[in-house]
């Protein structure tokens, strides 16, 4: 069936489709951010609980912090899903975005990679030590709905980070990867213990660079039920929820 789809600012005349488990599947060949998109639609009553939007190509993609989120149309996964439901945590939901993209690329490939894949607190995604994917969550400050984006490399990555198509000779297509990932994300297992089985951080000797220009190096220790890490650092523990960290080799 073809729809006339309202999405953020852009109108698009596409295939919206239902999928078994609820997901309201959007899709647009370019816009500004999918983030940005979604929220305003939500914010607009255009769109509900587990709405999804890619886009081919994103003219304006965000990380956090305002930095920017780059892919050359058509290369990448570029998606945000929607959640309404009051109860959930922007945390939590990172957390099952970020574990079900590790699931869909495992499933793409064919075989687990736990040396290779996981994640690097709070919510990247890391293949061979480099980014694969970013999450960036964003809470309606009207609404209180909460968006989930996520880039995902699949056949294109800046220099110095790492892609599913160059790093592992994977040519699945960003639609398929999110049918997979989407598909992952109900995992009913308990997320906080999945999120520390991948969480490639716990353990490490790290460099957290905090607001403010200041740093501290540190060993990661835990995370705790917030998704806050914890840091020793000379005998003093830190919990932190916010900072940018970087793996230091030992
Ligand atoms: C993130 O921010 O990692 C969150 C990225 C979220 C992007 C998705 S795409 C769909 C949805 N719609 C949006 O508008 N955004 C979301 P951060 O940790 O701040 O990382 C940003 C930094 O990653 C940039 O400053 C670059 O250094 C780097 N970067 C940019 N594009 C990249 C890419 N394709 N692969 C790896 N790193 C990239």
């Amino acid at each position: 069936m073809s729809t006339t789809a309202n999405v953020g600012a852009v109108t698009v005349r596409g295939g919206i489709s239902s999928r078994p488990n609820g997901w309201d599947v959007r899709h647009v060949p370019e816009t500004g951010s999918t983030n940005t998109d979604l929220l305003e639609a939500a914010e607009r009553g255009d769109a509900g609980d587990r709405t999804v939007l890619r886009a081919d190509h994103q003219t304006a993609g965000r990380g956090r912090l305002d930095r920017r989120w780059d892919a050359p149309p058509g290369t990448n996964l570029l998606v945000t899903l929607l959640s309404t439901d009051a109860g959930a945590s922007p945390s939590t939901l990172m957390q099952r975005v970020g574990l079900a993209a590790v699931a869909a690329v495992e499933a793409a490939v064919g075989t687990s990679l736990p040396d290779r894949l996981g994640l690097k607190w709070p919510n990247d995604v890391l293949l061979d030590d480099a980014k694969l994917a970013g999450v960036l969550a964003q809470r309606s400050t009207t609404t209180g709905a909460v968006v989930v984006g996520i880039g995902l490399n699949v056949g294109w990555a800046p220099d110095g980070f790492s892609s599913l198509s160059s790093n592992l000779g994977c040519d699945v297509s960003p639609a398929a990867l999110l049918d997979l990932l989407l598909e992952r994300f109900d995992d009913e297992r308990d997320v906080g213990e999945r999120y520390r089985e991948r969480l490639m951080t716990l353990g490490r000797t790290v460099r957290v660079e905090l607001p403010g220009n200041r740093i501290l190096d540190g060993v990661a220790r835990d995370v705790d039920p917030s998704g806050r890490i914890v840091i020793e650092s000379h005998g003093e523990r830190h919990v932190l929820d916010v900072g940018d960290v970087i793996h230091l080799r030992t």
